[in-house]
């Protein structure tokens, strides 16, 4: 990885150094994705399957998986998987059900009572991306928040073939219906609807830059009302160290990120230069011992390490990055912890690598990435359901507060708000008139 000293870099240098592939969204691919939208929200089911056929090279004959397809599918799976699996479920059950949303009820004023609850998404979509890495600890992540949520209907939806280890994943987890069909086609089917996928109210999952700009377009698309997790971009890891940092370990770490697609990001902040070589060394060792070396070699092009002056420069850099992953390998890293502001999920200590969270310590793996940490939160259980809020005033609370609201209508020119008080008070004047 390049190495680039940050004290001696120039305000549009560290921005460079900081910056992000950019994403990628043309308008061809806008035109392309709208077409199959368009194409599958007439054609339904014969629309899916035509693209199945076109784009996966698959034909498929029923898109919703019968019980036996899925008892099959399971029994096909190793006794390992199962066992790995049941372990993972275990830990971000226990982590999820902790997350459980507590209401509030809460008189403001006298006479006036607040509530805010919680009700779970009725139908949810999860997207679980097919290809050279079936990503069975996805749908862990997708399916166990949306059935602790209470969500009612939980469709999974994935490629043809459909891999037995995620459809005995979604199976574990609870999901009541599983589809053959990925790509830009699967969120379209979700978004309006199909004779055999139905459309749910939240779409949720990764997915290549079709699913990407499909699950953009359909939450703009005014024919249908459907929302996103997050907005998406690629995987990226930055990594916090100091010198008592392992570099076979800061390189391990490093490739699992880098390994996920060439688009990927990995990062390495440092205060120890003679670190930064070790890690370099590493990295070349471990690289070409792994089956996937060509994608990470190519990630590792556009990744960087920054020497920094110390640990509080670190997270300042850190923090302007705004990582999907942090990971803390120092001699003290919950010092570091205190100044960081933005990350997707932290890893702390040379036992912590970020593998445990992408499957099954328990905490969440959909994260924001390119920056979005600042704003937008790890997945969790609130993402499952919608709040609300209650209000109910008796006729002490309204007198109250009626000043307050009819002057504050009467200043937005507002008169009928004005009246919906005024007539009340009236109302409540002459029935202490008559008495
Ligand atoms: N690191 C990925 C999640 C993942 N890793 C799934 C392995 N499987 C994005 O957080
Ligand atoms: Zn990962």
């Amino acid at each position: 990885m390049q190495i680039l000293n940050w004290a001696s870099l120039t305000d549009t240098d560290r921005k460079a150094a900081l910056s992000r592939s950019p994403l990628v969204g043309d308008a061809s691919l806008e035109q392309d994705v709208l077409a199959i939208v368009n194409e599958v929200q007439i054609g339904k089911d014969a629309a899916l399957k035509d693209y199945s056929r076109k784009f996966d090279g698959v034909t498929v004959e029923q898109l919703k998986l019968s019980e036996g397809d899925i008892d099959a599918a399971c029994a096909r799976v190793d006794e390992e998987i199962k066992l790995a699996v049941s372990q993972a479920i275990t830990n971000i059950d226990t982590f999820h059900q902790a997350q459980k949303f507590e209401p509030v009820n809460i008189e403001t004023q006298k006479g006036i009572r607040c509530e805010l609850r919680s009700e779970p998404i009725e139908k949810v979509g999860l997207y679980i991306p097919g290809g050279s890495a079936p990503l069975i600890s996805t749908v862990l992540m997708l399916a166990l928040p949306a059935k602790i949520a209470g969500c009612e209907q939980r469709v999974l939806v994935s490629p043809p073939p459909i891999n037995d280890a995620i459809v005995y994943a979604a199976n574990a987890c609870g999901i009541t219906e599983i589809l053959q069909v990925g790509g830009a086609q699967a969120i379209a089917a979700l978004a309006f609807g199909t004779e055999s996928v139905p459309a749910v109210d939240k779409i949720f999952g990764p997915g290549n830059r079709y699913v990407t700009e499909a699950k953009r377009i359909v939450s703009q698309d005014s024919r249908c009302v459907v929302s996103i997790d997050m907005p998406a971009g690629p995987s990226e890891v930055l990594l916090i160290a100091d010198s008592d940092a392992n570099a076979e370990f800061i390189a391990a770490d490093l490739l699992s990120q880098a390994e996920h697609g060439p688009d990927s990001q990995v990062m390495l902040v440092t205060d120890c230069s003679a670190l930064a070589d070790e890690v370099n060394l590493a990295l070349a060792r471990q690289l070409e011992l792994l089956p996937r070396v060509d994608i990470a070699e190519v990630a590792l092009e556009s990744s960087r390490t920054l020497l920094v002056e110390n640990m509080e420069q670190a997270a300042q850099v850190s923090n302007l990055y705004g990582p999907e992953h942090l990971i803390i390998q120092t001699q003290n890293p919950r010092e570091v912890l205190k100044q960081i502001r933005a990350a997707g999920s932290v890893f702390l200590g040379a036992y912590t690598p970020e593998s445990v969270g992408d499957y099954a310590s328990g905490t969440n793996h959909v994260l924001p990435t390119y920056g979005y940490s600042r704003a937008v939160s790890s997945l969790s259980l609130a993402d499952f359901s919608r709040r609300f809020t209650v209000q109910e005033l008796s006729a002490e609370g309204l007198i109250g507060l009626s000043q307050t609201v009819m002057t504050l209508a009467a200043a937005e020119q507002l008169d009928a708000h004005k009246n919906a008080v005024a007539i009340r008070i009236a109302s409540l004047q002459s029935d202490v008139a008559a008495q």
